[in-house]
Formats: C-alpha cells, structure tokens, sequence
C-alpha cells in the first residue's frame, strides 16, 4: 500500500450487519444490537446483532444439515478446491473494502490490515491443494487373509470462536482448512470485531460455498460463544482468546467430549545473544512486541539479552521505538495504531503501573498518548525486571516489553521456560550450536531463528503447556479437523467361529 496515500475518511453512519444462517442474511428485527466504535476514532462504525442462544441452534441445525446431506462434505476434492480457489481471487478484489472494517473496528494500521487480507488469499490457495493431497493409509503387509486402510473423514460440525487481535486473518488460518477437510462451519468473531467475519460470509456465497456450510452469528462471547462450546450437535470447537475462558471451554466441551482446538496466551521470549546482529536484532524486537500493539498472542513480550551487551541493546530497541510512527491507523503511513478496546487498554495501562510499583526501570514509552480521540499507548521498554514481576511473568498484551539480562545459554534456556506458557520464541545469534540448542531446548510451538512473527499457510501454528492444544495451518491444520478410521477388509473365505 502507498504510504503517501491520503488517509481514508470515517463511515457517514454506522453501517448495519446481518448474521448469516443456511444462506440467508438475517437482519436484527426484535433482537438487541451491538453498536461498535472505533477505537481510533470514537465513532460509531458498525452495528451487529446480539444473536439469542435459539439463533445459535438455527445455525447449528443448518450446518448439521448442510454437513449430512454431503452437500460439501461428499463431493470430491477438486470440487472444494475449486471453489477455494475463487474465494482467494475474491479476497483480492475485495481487499481495501475488507481492510477497511478491519482497521475501523480493531483499529490496526490501514496498511498493515491491507497485507493481512492479501495474505489470507494464499492461505484459501494453499487449502485448496491440501484438500486434493488429504488421504490416508494402506497396510498390504497383513497376511493374505487381510487388506487394513485408514481413511480420514471430516469431523463435522465446527463452531469457531475468534478473538479481535486479528479478526480476519484468525479466522482464515482457520476456515480453509476445516471447509477443506469437508466439515461445515458455524462462526462467532469477537462482539466487538465481527465485521469482516461477515463479509468472508458474502465472499464465500459469491465463490460457491453451498449454503449451511459457513454461517455467521455475532455476540457475546459469555452467551453464544459459552453455548457453543456446550453445544450437544457440535463436533468440535476451535478457541482462540485468553487462557481463562480455554479453560472454561475445556470444562463447556464435557457435555459430548467435542474435540476443541485451543489457541491461547503467550509470554514468548526473545533471546538474544551478544555475538548477533545487533541492529538486525533491535528491529526485529521492536517489530516483535510493537506489531499489533503488542495485542498478538505471539508477540514478543520477553526480552532475555546477554549481559554484556544488555544496556547497549535495551538502548537500540528504545530509539527503534522512537521513531515508530504511532497514530490515526487511516493513515497509510502508520505503523502502530490504536488500543481495540478500553478493557485491554486499561489492562495494559495497569501493568505498566504494576511494573513501576514492582521495581522495573522505564526505559521508554510508559504512558498513553493523547491524539484527541482514540485510545493510544507509546510502545514501551522496562528494564531491570526481575522474573517475579507481574510484566515478566503475565499477558499484557500490549506493546510492552520486559528485559531481563542473562549471563549463560544454560540461564537464557531457564528464563525462556519459566513460564506456563509456550506458544512462541524466537533467538538471535550468528552461532549455529546456540540457535539449534535454543530451539531444541525452549518449550513453544513456534520458533524463529533471526527473525520474528513470520508465518504462511505452510507452516502449523499452535502452542505448548497452557498455550493450547492442536495445530492450525498447513495440512496439519486440514488433518486436525478430520478424524481417522481404520477398516479391515477379509479376503476371501473366513476362518469359521462356529464350525
Ligand atoms: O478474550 P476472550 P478478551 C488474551 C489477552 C487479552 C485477554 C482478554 O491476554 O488481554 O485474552 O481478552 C469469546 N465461552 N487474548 O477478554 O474473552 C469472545 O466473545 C466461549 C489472547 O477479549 O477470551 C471472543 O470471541 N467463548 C488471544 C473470544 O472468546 C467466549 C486473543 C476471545 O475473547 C467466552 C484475544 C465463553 N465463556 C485475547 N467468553 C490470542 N490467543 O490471540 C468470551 N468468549
């Protein structure tokens, strides 16, 4: 995107959303709806509606339906793939309206929310070839008597639940995978950034998706999401959001031990190591936490940098983040925008409070910025944190970075792992045994070796300890929404029971 493009104005009105059931659009009626603001802004941008746990079971009877019948389930893959395929070429011609909702509702930089969507076009082309390289097994090797294959069938029924950090691309490391194992789908975005969930919903009728495959209710996550997770008709649930509420799907899910898919928080730690690039190694940290403003589960919270270049080192990521260019994300040429919701801004605001109380040196940043409207937060370094600290030990989620010095590769392992989290990590450092060892040794789901927060629709995405269960993402994010058989197959006569 051109950054010396005028910025783009705000909607006359907020724009009016229906849910998606079977194939139709159904508008608000009697029901409640939930007007959103953007957080940049303080405008009112879109309103959706407050779906009832009876709209729930509609769109769940729906996909039931749509999944049984094979409508989508049963066709052959090229069939899917094919249809995938024009999703991806309608996300590209719809992609500055889709970034458009995307940064009015979560406020994300215009030209960050403009790469996203062009990245989720790759991730439905890539699931497009999965679902015509998914199979299973043979086994020629049991005797005359017998022929054993294992065939992999879709699950079913998935209900989706997404978070606001990134409504749309959350959402499509998701959903080509699960249509290309063959299951159907009901989604429930965030309340408060469900607008391009919906739009994906009018992209996927124009590209072919038979009706009852994807539906769309929007809500409160403690009612329709809570009641999704309880559902007796859905197979599985795939989470992604805070920790505490995986947990209560875990307990939600008991009800008909539906298979849940959970993506969850993070503490990921950045290693750095004194005989890296350090300039290369500054950026990448400060891309790694001031990202999203630092409202991504993979975000680079931990800073854990050699001794003897710490002081040195906390000094470069402070000016990196100097210069980032923070403010209105319609502007093409911001960097970082605003805080999504004044619940995490306030959460994040009392964690830098915490950090002070407990101890940690401000190094930069530290306080909320007043651009007149808006919610804003300057990307912030702590020092001097020790791992006791809230800020060393919590999700802020928010640009916030705590740094805290080692003095062996022994010790920088120890720090990475001291925490009940491991979704991500990454390590800096021209020395191949270190990085290797590193990697190895550092409990998370995701790795980056001199780089940060890369990722495409090859590779699988997921966490260790209380970070989640399953895979998204590559075909072992097609393979999680399916589920195996085994079948025996006798040739020719059997040896009688009964003789
Ligand atoms: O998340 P919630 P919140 C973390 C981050 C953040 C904290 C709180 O630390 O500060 O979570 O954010 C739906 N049953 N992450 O409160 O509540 C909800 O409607 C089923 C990390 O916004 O977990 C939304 O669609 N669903 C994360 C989704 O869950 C429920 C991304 C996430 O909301 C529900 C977001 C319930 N009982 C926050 N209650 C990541 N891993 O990227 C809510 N929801």
């Amino acid at each position: 995107m051109d950054k010396n493009a005028p910025a783009l104005s705000l909607p006359a009105e907020p724009r009016e959303f229906g849910f998606l059931v079977g194939g139709q659009w159904i508008a608000a009626g009697d029901r409640e709806v939930f007007e959103r603001s953007s957080p940049a802004h303080d405008v009112p941008v879109s309103k959706v509606v407050k779906c009832t746990p009876a709209d729930l079971d509609m769109a769940v009877a729906a996909a039931r339906e749509a999944f049984e019948d094979g409508r989508w389930s049963r066709i052959p893959a090229v069939e899917r793939a094919n249809v995938l395929l024009r999703v991806a070429q309608i996300i590209r011609r719809r992609a500055d309206e889709i970034a458009y909702w995307e940064t009015l509702e979560n406020g994300k930089p215009i030209a960050q929310a403009r790469s996203e969507v062009d990245g989720t076009a790759g991730m439905f082309e890539y699931a497009a070839g999965a679902a015509r390289a998914l199979h299973g097994d043979a086994f020629n090797n049991l005797g005359d008597g017998m022929f054993g294959l294992v065939t992999r069938e879709p699950i079913g029924v998935v209900g989706l639940i997404t978070p606001w950090n990134f409504p749309f691309l959350i959402l499509c490391e998701r959903v080509p995978y699960i249509l290309a194992a063959g299951c159907t789908i009901v989604a429930k975005p965030s309340e408060v950034t469900s607008a391009t969930t919906l739009l994906l919903g009018e992209v996927l009728q124009e590209a072919g998706v038979p009706d009852g495959v994807f539906n769309v209710v929007t809500g409160s996550g403690s009612t329709i999401g809570q009641a999704m997770t309880e559902h007796l008709d859905i197979d599985m649930v795939s989470f992604t959001g805070s920790t505490a509420v995986g947990r209560s799907c875990v307990q939600a899910a008991a009800g008909n031990f539906k298979k849940l898919g959970l993506e969850l928080g993070g503490k990921n730690p950045q290693i750095v190591f004194a005989d890296a690039d350090l300039e290369d190694a500054a950026d990448g940290v400060a891309f790694g936490i001031g990202f999203n403003t630092g409202q991504c589960c993979v975000s680079g919270s931990r800073l854990i940098v050699e001794r003897s270049v710490a002081q040195e080192f906390e000094q470069l990521v402070a000016s990196k983040f100097e210069k980032i260019k923070v403010g209105d994300p319609l502007d093409p040429a911001t960097q970082v925008g605003a805080i999504t919701t004044p619940a995490q801004n306030k959460t994040i605001m009392d964690y830098i409070t915490k950090g002070r109380e407990q101890g940690a040196r401000v190094v930069c940043g530290g306080e909320q910025l007043d651009f007149g409207r808006g919610q804003y937060i300057a990307p912030t370094v702590f020092g001097d944190v020790t791992g006791d600290m809230a800020i060393a030990r919590d999700e802020i989620f928010g640009p916030v970075l705590s740094v805290m010095p080692f003095d062996t590769e022994e010790e920088a392992i120890a720090i990475a792992n001291d925490t009940v989290y491991g979704l991500a990590a990454s390590v800096w450092t021209k020395n191949i045994d270190k990085a290797l060892n590193v990697t190895r040794r550092v409990r998370a789901g995701r790795f980056w070796v001199n780089t940060t927060l890369s990722g495409g629709p090859e590779l699988p995405i997921g966490g260790f300890k209380q970070s989640g269960w399953g895979r998204e993402a590559g075909v072992y994010g097609v393979e999680e929404y399916t589920q195996i058989k085994s079948v025996h197959i006798e040739i020719g006569k059997r040896d009688p029971w009964v003789s």
